[in-house]
C-alpha cells in the first residue's frame, strides 16, 4: 500500500500496542502529516465540478432517463405542498434509520395556530446491532414493539391513531402511504426488505404486535420531515438537508419538470438522494486511499460513496483509518496504536465533534484518546485535531457542493436568476460541528453566490415535519374513505347487473305481451331490414337528438348519398305550442328545399322522431310522453306526423309526401343494417338512450303473428319508472331526477345518458364538498348552477392522455380554483358515473342478446347493434365498456357494434324507400 493510505486494518501481530518505548517521530513526520492530510483538501474549482456533475444527473433522472444510469434518483415524495400551518391533531410518529442503531416515537400535537408549539414527547430506543443486520420481519416487529411501549407509557388517547413513518432510506414512493425500499444504507441490511412496501411491513407487524389499533397513513423520508418541521417564518423552508450517520436533501421541485409524475401542476418535493452520488471524473481525484478502505470494509461496498465522505457514520471511521496510518508510520502517539483504535468504527462522530471543536481543550481531546487506550503527547492531541478537522472540513465543503447543486437546479426549474430560500438542516453533524455548518454555509455562499440561502435548524429533528405530513396523509386518507363511500353505490357488482339484465329481459316480456310494464316495447311496423334494392331520393328528418337536421338521401345502385343541414330547436320552441314547434320543423324543411333546389317538388319524407312513440302503423306515431327536455303542448297522445301534416298544411305551395316515422334506435339500425344485414339491434346513447331490436312476430302482442320479424323500439329509457331500479338509485340520481321536468320518469336514461350524466357529477362534486373532500370544503357558486357541469367535460376529463390537465382547464374554465388532490377526485367522479352509465347500457344490451337468442332457439347468437349518440361516440371509455359487459353477461352471443357513421335520418330514408318499394310492389 502506498505511503500515503492506510495498510489492512486486520490485527498483524507486530501492529497490536507496542512493547517498546514509544519511538521518535520520524524527522519527515510533518512532511507525513501535510501529505496525509492534502488529500482531504478539496479545491473550489473541484467543488464546482462536483456541484456541475451533481446537476447534470439531477436534471437527467428528472427526465426519466436510464441510461447512462444516472447517479442520483430524485425520488418524488408525493409532498406537493409545504405546511400552511392550519394542520391539527395528535399523531405518532416512528422515526427509524435517521440516527443509526436508535429508533425514537413521538407523540406530537399540531394545533393549528400558527406558533403555538405542543412539545411531543418522544422515547428512544436503541436497534440492536442483529436486527439491523437480521430479518426485516424482526426488525419490523421490533419496531412495532417500541411503539406499544410507548404507548403503554405514555397516557395518550387510543381513538384513531394515526402514524407517520419516518424512513430514512432511499425508496420508490407512489403516493403518501405507499413506499418500496430501493436498497438499504448506512449500518442497515435487513433481508427481505429491499423491494418491498415498507408501509407494509409495518403495518403487518403492528397487527401481528396486536396491542394497539395504529393506522400507518404516511411514510416520510427524514430529509422531507426536516424540510416540513420547520417554523413556517417569513421564508418558508423549500430545502430538507440532513447530515447525521447518512446524508441527504429534498427540495420543492416544478411538478412539471418531474417526469415520473402525471400531474405537471405545482410542485413535488424531491428526495435528491445524493448519497449515491458518484462521478469518477468529479469524485475519483478526491477518493483518499482511506475511502477507498472505508469503503471495501463498508456494508455496502461501492455504493453510497458520496455519503461515505460526508455521512456521520464515516467521519469517525476516516479519522480512525488516518490515525492508525499516522500512527503505524510513527507519527502519532509514537508509533503504538491500540486495540481500539485497530478496531472498525471504534472513533465516533461524537469522538470527532469534540476533537476537532476548537472550544474543547485539548485535555477533552486526550480523554477521548486515552479512552481509546492510547498514550497521546500534547502534540498528538494537536494533529488529532487536525484530522478531525480536515476529514469534516471536506465532508462539509462537499455537503456545499451538493447543496449549491439543488439550489442551482431550483433556480433553473423556476426560472429565477436570484433565488431566495430557506434551507431547514438536522442531524447530529449539523447540530454537534459548529465548524461543519460555518463551512457549509461560506461554501454555500462561493458556489451559488446568486443565491440568497438562510439556515434553519430543525428543532426536533424533524418529528413535527412527519407529523405535518401525517396530518395532510390523514386528511387526504379521510378524503380517500369519504369519497369510496360516496362512489361506491355506482360500483356495480357483476351480480347487481345480472340482476338489472334479468328484471329487464322480465320488463321486455311483460311490455310484449302488453302487460304492465316499465318496457313499452312498441311495434315500429319495420319488418325488413334493407335488401338493397332500395333506390330514389328521400327526404329525412331527424329531430330528438343534440342536432335538429333535414337531410337528403339518394339511394342509389352505388350506395347511398346524403346532403344534410343541422338546424337548432331552441328551448322555447322545444318547451313551447306543439303548433309552434312543428312549423318551425316545416320552417327548416322549408329552407332546407330552397337550399338544395328541392322547392316544390314532393319527396317522400322520413321522419326520424327519437321519443315514445305508439305507433299504429309505419306513418303514424302517437306520441307518448315527451323526454329529453322537450315539452311542447298538445302533442303528447297525438300522431305527431298528423301535426307534421298539419304543419305542412298551413305552409302554403309545400307539399310533402311523409311516408314513415321512425324511432332513431330505428333509424340507426337500418342505417347500420344497409352495410351489415346482421345489424338487428339499434342502440342510441346520447341525449337520451334507448335500444331496438328485431323481435319474433309471434312475439309481440296486439300484431297479427306468423313467421317472420317486426323491430321493437324499447323505450328503454323508462325502464325501473315502475321502481325495479330503485334498488341501484343513489340520492344523487334522485336530486337530478327531482330536478328534471319529467320526475319519476325515464330513471334508467337518467342513469345513463348525456342530458344527465354532467348533473350526476355536479351533485356529487357538491356532496364532496360539503364534506371538505373537495375544494378545502368552500362550496364554489359556480357549482351551484344547474347543468354547468357538460357531460361532454366526462370525455374530455377521461381522456387517458390528458387526464389531469384536462381537468384543471375545464374547471378553471368554470371559475373553480383547484389543487391536483381535487383534480384527482374530480376525475374519479366522472369515472365512477360514465362506469356505472356504460355497464347499465352493456346490462341492457346483453338482455336484448340473450333474449333474440332464445327466442330463435340458439345455442350461439351473432348479432351486430347500430349505435349512435355523443356520449356513446365521444366518450373515451363507453364503448369498449358496454361491449365487456355484454361479452360477460351474454357469453353465447357475439355482439358486434357498429357506430353509424350517417345517423338515423339515412335509416328514415331507408324505410321509407323500403315502405315505397313494398307498396310499389303491391300497386303492380
Ligand atoms: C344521431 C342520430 C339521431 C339521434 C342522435 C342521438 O342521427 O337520430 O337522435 O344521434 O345522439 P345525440 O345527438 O342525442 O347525442
Ligand atoms: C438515505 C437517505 C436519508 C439520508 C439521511 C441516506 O443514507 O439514503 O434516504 O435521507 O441517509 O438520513
Ligand atoms: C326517447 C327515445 C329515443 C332516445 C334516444 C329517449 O329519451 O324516449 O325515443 O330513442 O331518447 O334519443
Amino acid at each position: 500500500m502506498d505511503a500515503a493510505g492506510p495498510a489492512g486494518v486486520q490485527q498483524g501481530a507486530g501492529a497490536l500496542g507496542c512493547s517498546q518505548e514509544a519511538s521518535p517521530r520520524p524527522a519527515d513526520s510533518s512532511g507525513l502529516v501535510q501529505e496525509c492530510l492534502q488529500q482531504f483538501k478539496v479545491t473550489e474549482a473541484q467543488l464546482q465540478q462536483i456541484q456541475a456533475s451533481l446537476l447534470v444527473s439531477m436534471e437527467q433522472a428528472l427526465r426519466g432517463e436510464a441510461s447512462p444510469a444516472p447517479a442520483v434518483r430524485m425520488l418524488p415524495t408525493y409532498v406537493g405542498s409545504i405546511p400552511h400551518g392550519t394542520e391539527q391533531g395528535d399523531f405518532l410518529v416512528l422515526e427509524l434509520g435517521a440516527k443509526g442503531a436508535s429508533l425514537r416515537v413521538l407523540w406530537v400535537t399540531l394545533t393549528g395556530i400558527e406558533g403555538h408549539r405542543v412539545e411531543p414527547r418522544s422515547q428512544e430506543f436503541v436497534i440492536p446491532q442483529e436486527v439491523m443486520l437480521g430479518a426485516g420481519q424482526q426488525l419490523f416487529d421490533f419496531a412495532a414493539h417500541c411503539l406499544s411501549e410507548f404507548l403503554d407509557a405514555h397516557p395518550v388517547s387510543r381513538q384513531g391513531l394515526q402514524l407517520g413513518l419516518s424512513f430514512s432510506f432511499p425508496c420508490h414512493q407512489t403516493g403518501l402511504d405507499r413506499s418500496t425500499l430501493i436498497s438499504w444504507t448506512k449500518g442497515f441490511r435487513c433481508s427481505g426488505v429491499e423491494g418491498q412496501d415498507v408501509v407494509q411491513l409495518l403495518r403487518d407487524a403492528i397487527q401481528r404486535q396486536g396491542a394497539h389499533s395504529v393506522e400507518v397513513v404516511a411514510v416520510v423520508n427524514d430529509t422531507v420531515g426536516t424540510m416540513m418541521g420547520c417554523a413556517p417564518g417569513l421564508r418558508p423552508c423549500e430545502v430538507g438537508l440532513v447530515v447525521d450517520t447518512g446524508t441527504n436533501a429534498c427540495y420543492m421541485e416544478e411538478a412539471r419538470h418531474v417526469a415520473a409524475l402525471d400531474d405537471d401542476r405545482g410542485r413535488m418535493c424531491v428526495s435528491v438522494e445524493w448519497g449515491s452520488f458518484r462521478d469518477d471524473a468529479a469524485l475519483g481525484p478526491l477518493l483518499t486511499a482511506f475511502d477507498r478502505t472505508l469503503d471495501r470494509e463498508s456494508l455496502n461496498p461501492g455504493a453510497q460513496r458520496f455519503e461515505k465522505m460526508i455521512g456521520g457514520l464515516y467521519l469517525g471511521e476516516l479519522v480512525r483509518l488516518v490515525l492508525v496510518h499516522l500512527a503505524r508510520r510513527g507519527v502519532l502517539f509514537g508509533g503504538c496504536t491500540s486495540p481500539a483504535l485497530l478496531s472498525r468504527g471504534s472513533v465516533l462522530l461524537e469522538h470527532v465533534a469534540e476533537m476537532e471543536d476548537p472550544s474543547a481543550g485539548a485535555a477533552r481531546v486526550h480523554a477521548i484518546l486515552q479512552g481509546l487506550g492510547l498514550s497521546p503527547d500534547s502534540s498528538d492531541a494537536e494533529l488529532v485535531r487536525h484530522v478531525c478537522a480536515a476529514v469534516c472540513t471536506r465532508a462539509a465543503q462537499l455537503c456545499a457542493a451538493a447543496l449549491a447543486s439543488v439550489l442551482s437546479r431550483m433556480q433553473r426549474g423556476r426560472e429565477h436568476r436570484a433565488l431566495r430560500v430557506a434551507v431547514a438542516t438536522g442531524g447530529r453533524v449539523c447540530e454537534q460541528h459548529p465548524r461543519f455548518c460555518r463551512i457549509l454555509r461560506e461554501t454555500v455562499k462561493v458556489l451559488a453566490p446568486e443565491c440568497d440561502v438562510s439556515f434553519v435548524p430543525s428543532v426536533d429533528g424533524g418529528g413535527r415535519g412527519v407529523a405535518m405530513v401525517t396530518a395532510v396523509a390523514a386528511r387526504l386518507a379521510s378524503h380517500r374513505r369519504l369519497l369510496e363511500e360516496t362512489l361506491a353505490p355506482f360500483r356495480l357488482s357483476r351480480e347487481q347487473l345480472a340482476v338489472v339484465q334479468a328484471q329487464m329481459r322480465e320488463a321486455m316480456a311483460k311490455g310484449l305481451r302488453g302487460e304492465a310494464s316499465s318496457l313499452r316495447m312498441l311495434p315500429t311496423y319495420v319488418r325488413a331490414t334493407p335488401d338493397g334494392s332500395e333506390r330514389g331520393d328521400f327526404l329525412a328528418l331527424d329531430l330528438g337528438g343534440t342536432n335538429f337536421r333535414v337531410l337528403l338521401v339518394r339511394v342509389a345502385a352505388g350506395g347511398v348519398q346524403i346532403t344534410s343541414q343541422v338546424y337548432s330547436i331552441p328551448e322555447c320552441v322545444a318547451q313551447g305550442s306543439g303548433q309552434q314547434l312543428f312549423d318551425h320543423i316545416v320552417d327548416c324543411i322549408v329552407d332546407f328545399q330552397q337550399k338544395q333546389g328541392l322547392s316544390g317538388q314532393s319527396l317522400p319524407l322520413g321522419f326520424t322522431f327519437s321519443f315514445p312513440c305508439r305507433q299504429l302503423g309505419l306513418d303514424q306515431g302517437i306520441l307518448l310522453n315527451w323526454t329529453k327536455g322537450f315539452n311542447a303542448s298538445d302533442c303528447e297522445g297525438q300522431d305527431i306526423v298528423r301535426l307534421l301534416r298539419a304543419a305542412i298544411g298551413r305552409r302554403q305551395a309545400v307539399e310533402l309526401n311523409v311516408v314513415a316515422i321512425v324511432n332513431d334506435t330505428v333509424g340507426t339500425m337500418m342505417s347500420c343494417g344497409y352495410e351489415d344485414p346482421r345489424c338487428e339491434i339499434g342502440l342510441i346513447v346520447g341525449t337520451g338512450t334507448n335500444a331496438c331490436y328485431m323481435e319474433e312476430l309471434r312475439n309481440v302482442a296486439g300484431l297479427t303473428g306468423g313467421p317472420g320479424r317486426m323491430c321493437v323500439n324499447m323505450e328503454w329509457g323508462a325502464f325501473g319508472d315502475d321502481g325495479s331500479l330503485d334498488a341501484l338509485s343513489t340520492c344523487f340520481d334522485a336530486s337530478v331526477d327531482r330536478a328534471s321536468i319529467n320526475p319519476g320518469k325515464q330513471r334508467f336514461e337518467k342513469m345513463i345518458s348525456g342530458m344527465y350524466l354532467g348533473e350526476i357529477v355536479r351533485h356529487v362534486l357538491l356532496r364532496l364538498t360539503s364534506l371538505g373532500v373537495l375544494f378545502r370544503g368552500q362550496q364554489m357558486g359556480r357549482l351551484q348552477t344547474r347543468d354547468i357541469f357538460k357531460t361532454k367535460f366526462l370525455s374530455e376529463i377521461e381522456s387517458d392522455s390528458l387526464a389531469l390537465r384536462q381537468v384543471r382547464a375545464i374547471l378553471e374554465d368554470l371559475g373553480l380554483p383547484l389543487t391536483s388532490d381535487d383534480a384527482l377526485v374530480v376525475l374519479e367522479v366522472c369515472q365512477a358515473v360514465s362506469q356505472r352509465a356504460a355497464r347499465l347500457c352493456g346490462a341492457g344490451v346483453a338482455a336484448v342478446a340473450e333474449r333474440m337468442r332464445e327466442s330463435r332457439g340458439l345455442e350461439e347468437l351473432a348479432v351486430s347493434v347500430g349505435v349512435d349518440g355523443t356520449l356513446y361516440k365521444l366518450h373515451p371509455h363507453f364503448s369498449s365498456l358496454v361491449a365487456a359487459t355484454v361479452r360477460e353477461l351474454a357469453p353465447r352471443c357475439a355482439v358486434t357494434f357498429l357506430q353509424s357513421e350517417d345517423g338515423s335520418g339515412k335509416g328514415a330514408a331507408l324505410v321509407t324507400a323500403v315502405a315505397c318499394r313494398l307498396a310499389q310492389k303491391t300497386r303492380v
